[in-house]
């Protein structure tokens, strides 16, 4: 019974599976291609795997963004959670502009905002009017 069942895996093997991979060099046809181009190629523009966010609480004090130097990995998510803990300062948004990333800093309430640096070197942030500055190094 056994032996029934092994020689029926290598048939099986044989003549199952030889046909698909003789046919792993020819584009096989695709019912979705053609039909919604964006979703076939979608999968190749992902990244495999994306490496789990490091988070960093900033405070907005008088001294400005505490910390102003933040360190971050280039490719891991770096999750900025901002809090204003004054009025006596006009951070009162925080924009990363080569990343597009702006957000209003309401008093008291932690405001986050991701992004993934995509480069080694220093991202810039500010204040909205650019005068309360820091800093991402990138590694
Ligand atoms: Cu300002």
């Amino acid at each position: 019974m056994r032996k029934t069942v092994f020689i029926l895996t290598l048939l099986g093997l044989a003549f199952g599976v030889a046909p698909q991979g003789r046919a792993a060099g020819v584009p096989a046809p695709s019912p979705t291609e053609g039909a919604g181009g964006g979703a076939v190629h979608e999968p190749a523009r992902r990244p495999r795997r994306v490496p789990r966010a490091v988070t960093v609480a900033v405070s907005v004090t008088e001294d400005g963004f505490v910390p102003s130097e933040i360190r971050a990995r280039r490719g891991r998510p770096l999750r900025l959670v901002v809090t204003r803990r004054t009025d006596d300062t006009c951070a009162r948004s925080i924009v990363v502009p080569e990343y597009h990333l702006s957000r209003d800093l309401p008093l008291g309430k932690p405001v986050s905002l991701t992004l993934i640096p995509r480069k080694a070197g220093t991202i810039h942030f500010a204040c909205g009017m650019g005068m309360v500055q820091g800093t991402i190094q990138v590694r």
